[in-house]
């Protein structure tokens, strides 16, 4: 027999004085009795109530170690799991892993272990984060000590899109209304997800809300969103921008675009492609 505590989600902290304290009233020497206690330090005097993990970048783990004291009346296996996260999808793209060897503690012996949460780097949708650490007792699972703990995503890199621009070739004269942009986001990213409202070339021309469409314009079986930008807005920010004489000159200029935008979550994304301009037109100019 020994003891079994259930504890419910909501009330955990209320209850940590307790799962933390031996439960001295399992007298006899038939009751083993559980219970597990996280400190900071080595001699078990700061207990650990929160873990704050900070800003942690796609495709990287942040480590805290801390030290676990059995504080049962048996010799004890240590299990690490986790729950209630928040978003939900966090889980989806983080895990938390810890270097304990599965060594058995005695009674009020401790073990140092490293707690090491890793963030994959197709992380997307996640931005301040929340779950919960739970250390228990292979003995006895229903006895745990459970930790919150919390971080932010911190997107350090933007997403490359790939961008190919349509014609290749301005002509500054044209009549064309359109600049068609097929874009095509990396492995683990969606581009239905692509908030059209927010695609921008060079900060600023905004993408026509329509027509876009998703298919595969280069027939590479990933699919691409197609939108439209307003062929005489580009132009005229354009020539803004490179220098008419230097044009002329060298009678072929090849500018860059730069396009940026978001998926609906939030997640950034830029790329770029370069555009010929076309020269015979702009000696007419
Ligand atoms: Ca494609």
């Amino acid at each position: 027999m020994s003891m079994r505590i259930k504890v419910a989600n909501g009330i955990v902290l209320a209850l940590l004085g307790l799962l933390m304290s031996p439960f001295s009233l399992a007298a006899t020497q038939s009751v083993i009795v559980v219970g597990v206690g996280v400190y900071w330090d080595e001699n078990c005097t700061q207990p650990v109530s929160s873990v704050y993990w900070g800003s942690v970048a796609p495709g990287t783990d942040k480590k805290v170690t801390v030290f676990v004291r059995n504080e049962g009346s048996g010799v004890v296996a240590l299990s690490l799991g986790s729950s209630n996260w928040n978003p939900q999808r966090a889980a989806d793209f983080m895990s938390l892993a810890w270097d304990y060897a599965g060594e058995t503690v005695e009674p009020s012996g401790t073990v140092s272990v490293t707690l090491d949460l890793y963030v994959s780097k197709f992380v997307v949708g996640v931005g301040d984060f929340v779950f919960d650490i739970v250390i228990s007792v292979t003995r006895e699972l229903t006895s745990f000590y459970m930790i919150f703990s919390a971080g932010t995503v911190l997107y350090l890199r933007i997403m490359e899109a790939t961008v190919d621009l349509h014609p290749q070739a301005l002509n500054l004269g044209s009549k064309g209304k359109w600049i068609t942009a097929y874009i095509e986001l990396p492995e683990g990213y969606d581009v239905e997800n692509i908030d059209v409202s927010l695609i921008m070339l060079n900060e600023s021309i905004a993408a026509e809300s329509r027509p876009a469409a998703i298919g595969d314009f280069d027939n590479d079986a990933l699919p691409d969103l197609m939108v439209k930008f307003d062929r005489a807005q580009v132009i005229s920010h354009i020539l803004d921008y490179v220098s008419l004489e230097e044009l002329v000159k060298g009678r072929c200029m090849s500018v860059t675009l730069a396009m940026t935008g978001r998926l609906v979550d939030g997640t950034p994304f830029e790329g770029t492609n370069a555009v010929g301009i076309i020269c015979n037109v702009l000696q007419k100019l």
